[in-house]
């Protein structure tokens, strides 16, 4: 076959790794690269933030027999995520990298699996990630148990605040990644702030919401025997913030969500200005005002969030609001029915008291509840439906 061999360049960020950088150069060199050559251009690019401990000699030291270890030198010291996002654009835009790999330089991360996660990202996945999590994984026996703790319990707290568990190693530094990835998912982390983790989380957290392939390939994670872990506890904190930050904008975005808390400000509206207006007006005209209000509000915060990626146009809303108020009755219709048929039917008894306060539960209160829920089925229906249909359909 006359296919051309993909180019593979092995990310590798280093600040104060000597001792470790050389030895895994000449072990990828020798042990790991050869047996891939036959099917990928292999290349490895060291991303080095100057070092004092002169990690970079190392490097250099190694490239004199070797042209395909190649160096990126920063002046300053700016972090996992810095690194990488200077390292992978180098990869693409100087190296022409079809396949990037995050990689530690800690001998942490078994080289071996460089061939089956390249054997995954073939099968047409993506993004391919070195796991400690599944089957075939593990994470150091000598670990102390906070740091097994934080790493265990942190990768299950953002499974849970992700709602996504088809990913079992969030965190993990050791990743296969197609560049078509990384040039789409890259700009759009410009704008946070990515340090350590976050870096990773972010990364991958876009590249699942942007619909691309991930699988996962078992590895046993080493500890490293020289040098220091640089990833301090101020990772827990960035990482929380971050994962909530995304998923309560996620929520918010739902449009049943904003439908909810759009109802929720309608019904306080309701109350409120009933006691505002029986000052001035009778109970009854008091009530009807309120009703308005509230279905005013209703009308205004959807047109304005809940549907504002379908407003109405200023033209539109003398006659939309008319039918918005047929809609809203239409829901209290729907709440006197039930009301009227739960009472007929089914009677009204007490059901419980509650405790400590002493109030009573009854089949009346039930009636309200299913009513409320039908109305809000049904007003969530007209709502998309008829005053804010698609147009055209
Ligand atoms: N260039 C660069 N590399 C870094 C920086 N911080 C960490 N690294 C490298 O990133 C890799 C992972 O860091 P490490 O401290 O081993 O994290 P841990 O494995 O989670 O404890 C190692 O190769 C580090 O040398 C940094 O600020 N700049
Ligand atoms: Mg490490």
């Amino acid at each position: 076959m006359g296919m051309k061999r993909e180019r593979v360049v092995i990310i590798i960020p280093t600040y104060n790794e000597s001792g470790n950088v050389g030895r895994l150069l000449s072990i990828l060199n020798t042990a790991v690269f050869p047996k891939l050559e036959k099917h990928y251009d292999m290349q490895v690019l060291v991303v080095d933030d100057s070092s004092p401990d002169g990690t970079a000699d190392e490097v250099k030291q190694q490239q004199k027999n070797d042209s395909s270890i190649h160096l990126l030198l920063n002046k300053t010291k700016r972090g996992l995520g810095g690194a990488y996002t200077k390292g992978m654009w180098e990869a693409i835009d100087r190296l022409g990298a079809d396949i990037v790999f995050e990689f530690d330089a800690d001998l942490s991360h078994d080289p071996e699996k460089i061939a089956p996660m390249l054997l995954k990202l073939a099968e047409g996945n993506d993004m391919v990630l070195g796991s400690r999590y599944i089957a075939g994984g593990s994470i150091p026996e000598n670990w102390g148990w906070h740091r097994k703790f934080f790493s265990i319990f942190g990768n299950l707290t953002i499974r849970i605040i992700l709602t996504n568990f088809s990913i079992h190693d969030w965190t993990t530094g050791y990743r296969a990644i197609r560049t078509e990835v990384v040039r789409k998912i890259l700009p759009t982390l410009d704008q946070e702030k990515f340090m350590g983790y976050t870096f990773q989380i972010g990364f991958l957290h876009h590249a699942l919401r942007a619909g691309y392939k991930v699988a996962e390939v078992p590895f046993h994670f080493k500890d490293r025997t020289l040098g220091k872990s640089k990833l301090g506890s101020e990772y827990i904190k960035n990482t929380l913030r971050y994962i909530l930050k995304v998923r309560v904008k996620e929520i918010s975005q739902k449009r049943l969500f904003r439908f909810v808390v759009v109802g929720g400000v309608g019904a306080m509206v309701q109350l409120v200005s009933l006691q505002i207006f029986r000052i001035f007006v009778s109970y009854l005209w008091a009530e009807f005002l309120s009703i308005e209000a509230a279905i005013a509000s209703n009308f205004v915060w959807s047109n304005l969030w809940t549907f504002s990626d379908r407003k109405l146009s200023g033209s539109e809303l003398p006659v939309k609001f008319i039918q918005f108020n047929l809609t809203s009755a239409g829901s209290i219709v729907i709440q006197l029915l039930v009301a009227f048929a739960g009472e007929r039917f089914i009677g009204l008894y007490e059901l419980f008291r509650l405790p400590l306060v002493g109030i009573s539960v009854d089949t009346g209160i039930l009636f309200a509840v299913v009513g409320i829920l039908l109305g809000m089925f049904w007003n969530f229906f007209a709502y998309s439906k008829i005053i804010w249909r698609i147009k055209g359909k």
